[in-house]
């Protein structure tokens, strides 16, 4: 019986250092040391042992036991300590890898264009103003002095939202509402949306466009001739010229338009100056006194300056951008080349 029990230990201590995982080793303890395991059986046959044997194989069968259930421990905690360990090498962080770069946007290159143009005015003293892209034909036309019957009031260029109620069409009615509310002197550029029914390479139904107005005690033509040849100057350089040539506009008298030497060519004569040497680049003007009537400015006492330009038109001359539309068409091959 003795032997039979060394040779239990033996195998038992075998096949417990073998066992590979947790699962295994229940099932071995159940084998060895269960009510119906293998020490349990031996034991049993204790009863037909001569009784001067029992004592001593009782006390080897007890040493194969405590040897079984130690070695059983000994090889769950060796099973635990390499799954902790294998498990732990999955987790590890690798803080060497480089960071994942989050995506970025930037600015559209017409928002960029509009915030440059608005700085240059802002440096000088100018507030920047905003209102609603929803206007009444009030503000929009009659207080311009754009009556019912003028041709700028024409069906085909404006959006008409219901009757007396119109898409803007310039940022205007902005400057009209800020001089309702504030007394001269008046300093202001307006940046804004603005909606036209017009579409073709330089026109889309929705474009930007910045205006400014300065109104105060003697402001003259002179002033707006300085004022827009030095933000000329500082947004195309200081070697670009200016020229005005008079043009006609409802809210302003006298009023004109002013190019500039071509970007391109420097006023030699190139396709994107049609061989002229000479851009458009805004309309200017001296406050009509009709729109001071109705702004509720005494003319006698004030005058004012005024000026608008198409956002657009200067990022596709600084970009030589050949169709309004590729600023609008949401092609990041385009986009982000700005
Ligand atoms: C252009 C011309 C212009 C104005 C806009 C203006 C506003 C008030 C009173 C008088 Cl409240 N004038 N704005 C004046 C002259 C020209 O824009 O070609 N824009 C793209």
């Amino acid at each position: 019986m003795k032997q039979k029990l060394e040779e239990i230990r033996a195998s038992a201590l075998d096949t417990i250092h073998a066992a590979a995982d947790l699962a295994e080793l229940e099932q071995l303890r159940v084998k060895f040391l269960g009510r119906k395991g293998v020490l349990t059986d031996v034991l049993r046959g204790l009863a037909q042992c001569p009784p001067e044997d029992r004592p001593a194989v009782g006390k080897v069968a007890n040493e194969v036991k405590q040897a079984v259930a130690d070695a059983l421990d000994a090889r769950k905690e060796a099973i635990a300590a390499s799954q902790e360990a294998a498990s732990a090498a999955a987790e590890r962080l690798d803080l060497s890898l480089p960071g994942r770069r989050p995506l970025r946007g930037h600015k559209h290159p017409v928002m960029r264009v509009a915030e440059e143009i608005s700085d240059i005015f802002v440096q000088l003293g100018f507030q920047i103003a905003a209102g609603p892209d929803v206007e009444t034909e009030y503000y929009n036309f009659d207080s311009l002095n754009t009556p019912a019957n003028h041709p700028a009031r024409d069906l085909h260029d404006t959006f008409f939202v219901k009757p007396g109620v119109v898409l803007r069409t310039h940022t205007s009615p902005v400057q009209m509402r800020v001089m309702e509310r504030t007394q001269p002197p008046v300093a202001v550029i307006v940046p804004g949306r603005v909606y036209r029914v017009d579409q073709d390479a330089s026109h889309s139904p929705m474009f930007y466009q910045i205006e400014g107005l300065l109104v105060d005690k003697g402001i003259s033509f002179a002033d707006l001739k300085g004022l827009l040849r030095l933000f000329i100057q500082r947004y195309f350089g200081p070697t670009t010229k200016t020229r005005f040539r008079p043009h006609y506009f409802p809210f302003t008298e006298p009023s004109a338009e002013v190019d500039i030497s071509c970007t391109v060519c420097s006023g030699k004569g190139c396709r994107v100056c049609k061989h002229s040497g000479w851009l458009e680049i805004l309309g200017c003007g001296m406050v009509h006194p009709e729109v001071f009537r109705y702004a509720n400015y005494d003319s006698e006492t004030y005058t004012g300056l005024a000026f608008g330009l198409g956002v657009e038109r200067i990022a596709m001359l600084t970009h030589a951008i050949s169709s309004i539309h590729y600023l609008y068409e949401n092609d990041l091959r385009f986009l982000e080349q700005f």
